[in-house]
């Protein structure tokens, strides 16, 4: 049933154990509640009933990963849930990949693209990624938990922009080592950094020498552009 209802009737019929209705909200909670199965049915159900990627993204997956980390940070959910959220969100970004990626432009360049040392989270790397495909740009995935040195190697000649993903905070300093090795390399005049993550900001991305800062995967997409342009 979409658009979505998003009366508070429905939020409370909802729950975890009413599955059976078709709406943003629902498949939030499905991503909450790890149901990869009935992500994979109805993420491709709804762009058939003609739902936009980018809505499902912001309005659905989106919201269910935060309701995730809160429910983490107050102590109610545990690792599984959330690696059974990442696992059903995986499964949502997979159907969604060519759509958002939507291709057909030429390459705008090519990207490294990486979650520092320290860092297995890769969600929203991979979303950075699609949504770079999405403005033409070659994506060059080095993965998670990737240290200095890797991105270093990454590097050719035609590698226009290293991106770099952090999500906790104590992985930050290793942002700022793989700016040095770059540095050490000799290959930081030739390429432009990019930093995005949970906990950083633009203040932070100032502070560690880089280029641009997006604060998610469409703001990355344009400001990936603009360095090259
Ligand atoms: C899913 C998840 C996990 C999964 C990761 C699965 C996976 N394959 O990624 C698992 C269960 C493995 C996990 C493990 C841990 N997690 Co965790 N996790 C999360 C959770 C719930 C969601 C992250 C996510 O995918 N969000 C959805 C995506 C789309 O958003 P995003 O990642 O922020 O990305 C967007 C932007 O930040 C930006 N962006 C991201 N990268 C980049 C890069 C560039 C270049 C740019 C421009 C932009 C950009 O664009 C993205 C898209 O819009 C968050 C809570 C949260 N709300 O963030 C906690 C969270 C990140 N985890 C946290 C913690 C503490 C951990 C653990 C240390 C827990 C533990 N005690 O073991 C471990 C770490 C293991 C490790 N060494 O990596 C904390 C981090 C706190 C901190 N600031 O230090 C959080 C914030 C939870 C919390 N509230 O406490 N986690």
């Amino acid at each position: 049933m979409w658009p979505m209802d998003k009366s508070a009737e429905l939020e409370q019929r909802l729950g975890y154990l009413n599955l059976d209705e078709e709406d943003l909200e629902q498949l939030s909670k499905l991503i909450e509640a790890g149901d990869q199965t009935r992500v994979g049915e109805l993420v491709p159900q709804a762009l058939g009933d003609g739902v936009s990627p980018v809505t499902i993204l912001e309005d659905a997956l989106i919201p269910g990963m935060d309701a995730i980390g809160d429910r983490f940070q107050a102590g109610e959910i545990f690792i599984p849930e959330m690696l059974l959220a990442a696992r059903a969100m995986h499964a949502a970004l997979e159907v969604l990949r060519p759509q958002l990626a939507d291709a057909g432009a030429k390459p705008a360049g090519r990207v490294v693209l990486g979650t520092v040392r320290g860092d297995h989270h890769d969600i929203g790397k991979n979303l950075v990624g699609i949504m770079l495909e999405g403005k033409g740009f070659e994506v060059v995935d080095i993965g998670s938990d990737v240290p200095p040195e890797k991105f270093v190697d990454a590097v050719d000649d035609d590698v226009q922009i290293v991106a770099m993903s952090a999500l906790i905070s104590a992985t930050l300093p290793a942002m700022k080592e793989t700016i040095e090795a770059l540095e050490k390399a000799g290959l930081r005049g030739g390429i432009k950094v990019m930093v995005g993550g949970g906990p950083l900001d633009q203040a932070h991305a100032d502070s560690i020498g880089a280029d641009a800062y997006g604060r998610d995967a469409a703001v990355a997409a344009v400001e990936a552009l603009a360095l090259v342009t």
